[in-house]
């Protein structure tokens, strides 16, 4: 059974995965409405894993007796100035939620509920690989300046998942 207090942190935890795909769905849309079909292919996919992430963390919960609560979720914002802002946005919520995560882990650990522990871990690891991901796409966007733009939208468009 998972404690109280946990159960709080991991259902706002749950509210920020799918603010998350909130505002990753609402960049999709943003980009696509400018006409970067392949960053708003990225971008929608990106969506689409944050939910999962959500799903995933309230299904265990519920294997551990938690209660899940979905609370409120936020209007996220609807403008950006340019597709690097876009990524920088995606990049600076990225690092927001990995603390987030850490700090449930760290809760975990002075619970000693191992398992909770060991289920958020995953999640440590992944959001080491997702601003990664992010940071790489906003250098590239620095890099490449405007000249390389539709070159990255054809790159972007090809991701499968
Ligand atoms: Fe849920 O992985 Fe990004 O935030």
């Amino acid at each position: 059974m998972i404690t109280s207090k946990l159960q709080k942190a991991i259902n706002d935890q749950i509210t920020a995965e799918l603010w998350s795909s909130n505002l990753y769905l609402q960049m999709s849309y943003f980009l696509k409405h400018q006409g970067w079909e392949g960053f708003a292919h990225w971008m929608k996919c990106h969506s689409d894993e944050e939910r999962e992430h959500a799903t995933r963390m309230a299904d265990y919960m519920t294997e551990r007796g938690g209660q899940v609560k979905l609370q409120n979720i936020n209007l996220v914002p609807e403008g950006w100035g340019s597709v690097l802002e876009v990524f920088e946005h995606s990049y600076k919520q990225e690092c927001m939620v990995s603390k987030m995560i850490d700090k449930i882990v760290l809760h975990a650990i002075e619970e000693q509920d191992f398992a909770t522990e060991n289920f958020f871990r995953t999640f440590v690891d992944e959001q080491v690989e997702e601003e990664a991901l992010f940071c790489g796409i906003a250098d590239k966007l620095k890099l490449s300046g405007d000249s390389g733009l539709l070159f990255l939208d054809k790159e972007l468009g090809k991701r499968k998942e």
